[in-house]
C-alpha cells in the first residue's frame, strides 16, 4: 500500500486591527521553528509587489479607488501568491499566513456597498488554496479601544471594525461545527492567547498527509457544473 506524502500545514490567523495578531504569528513562527519545522511566513496583502503597492497606497489614502477594484486586488494578490504557497506546502514547509481570503470578505462587505454582497465579495477568493486550520483572534471593543494607537490607516475606525467583526461572525459560523476555524479570546494576556494557539496548531505541527483543499470548493464545482443542468 502507498504511503501518502506528508505535506507542510496551512494555518492562517485573523482578526481585527489591535488584535495581537502580528505578535502571535511571530510567536507561532519561533515556536514551530524551535520544534525544528520549517516555516514560511506570508503576510497579506504583500505590500512588495506591484499589486500589493497599489493595495499600500489605497490604505494610507494616498491613493482613492473605487471599492470593487480595490477588492479585487486585495484578491490578486492572494492569487499571485497562490501557486507558491502550494509549492512551500507540498515541499514540506508549513506556511503561516497572517490574514487570507476571510479578511477579504470582512473588511470588503463592512463598507456595505451597493452591488458587494457577502456572496459577492467571497466569489474572487473561492478555489485559493484552503487553510488546514484558521485561528481568528477575538478582541472585544473595549480592549481594541484600551490598546488605543489605531493608526492612520483607512480600516482602523471603531464603528468600522465592528461591522468587521460581525462579518467574521458569518464567515466563522458558515464554516462550521468540525470546520477548521476557532476563534480564541484575543483579551487575554498575550503569553495565554500564544499558549491557546500552540495548542490548536500542535497537531499539525509535523505536517499532514490530507491532500490540500480547495476554499470553498462546493461553490466552484457547483459554477463549473452549471452548464450540465441548462
Ligand atoms: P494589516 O497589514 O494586517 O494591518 O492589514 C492591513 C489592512 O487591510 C487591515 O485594516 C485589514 C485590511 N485588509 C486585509 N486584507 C484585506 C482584503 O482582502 N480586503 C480588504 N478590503 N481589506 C483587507
Amino acid at each position: 500500500m502507498s504511503e501518502r506524502k506528508v505535506r507542510g500545514a496551512f494555518i492562517v490567523v485573523e482578526g481585527l486591527d489591535r488584535s495581537g495578531k502580528s505578535s502571535q504569528v511571530t510567536l507561532l513562527e519561533e515556536h514551530l521553528k524551535a520544534e525544528g519545522v520549517a516555516v514560511r511566513l506570508v503576510k497579506f496583502p504583500d505590500r512588495t509587489t506591484p499589486i500589493g503597492k497599489l493595495i499600500d497606497s489605497y490604505l494610507r489614502s494616498e491613493s482613492e479607488m473605487d471599492d470593487r477594484s480595490i477588492h479585487l486586488l486585495f484578491s490578486a494578490n492572494r492569487w499571485e501568491l497562490a501557486k507558491s504557497i502550494q509549492d512551500s506546502l507540498e515541499s514540506g514547509t508549513t506556511v503561516i499566513c497572517d490574514r487570507y481570503a476571510f479578511s477579504g470578505i470582512a473588511f470588503s462587505a463592512a463598507k456595505n456597498a451597493s452591488g458587494m454582497s457577502y456572496e459577492w465579495c467571497r466569489g474572487p477568493d473561492i478555489a485559493l488554496p484552503a487553510p488546514d486550520i484558521t485561528l481568528f483572534l477575538a478582541v472585544s471593543p473595549e480592549q481594541q479601544r484600551a490598546r488605543g494607537g489605531f493608526g492612520e490607516e483607512r480600516y482602523e475606525k471603531a464603528d468600522f471594525q465592528e461591522r468587521v467583526e460581525h462579518v467574521f461572525e458569518r464567515i466563522g459560523v458558515e464554516m462550521g461545527d468540525g470546520s477548521r476555524w476557532f476563534a480564541v479570546d484575543a483579551d487575554q494576556r498575550k503569553e495565554e492567547v500564544a499558549q491557546e494557539l500552540w495548542r490548536l496548531v500542535q497537531p499539525l505541527a509535523k505536517g499532514t498527509d490530507r491532500p490540500l483543499g480547495r476554499l470553498w470548493a462546493d461553490l466552484d464545482e457547483r459554477v463549473r457544473n452549471a452548464h450540465l443542468y441548462i
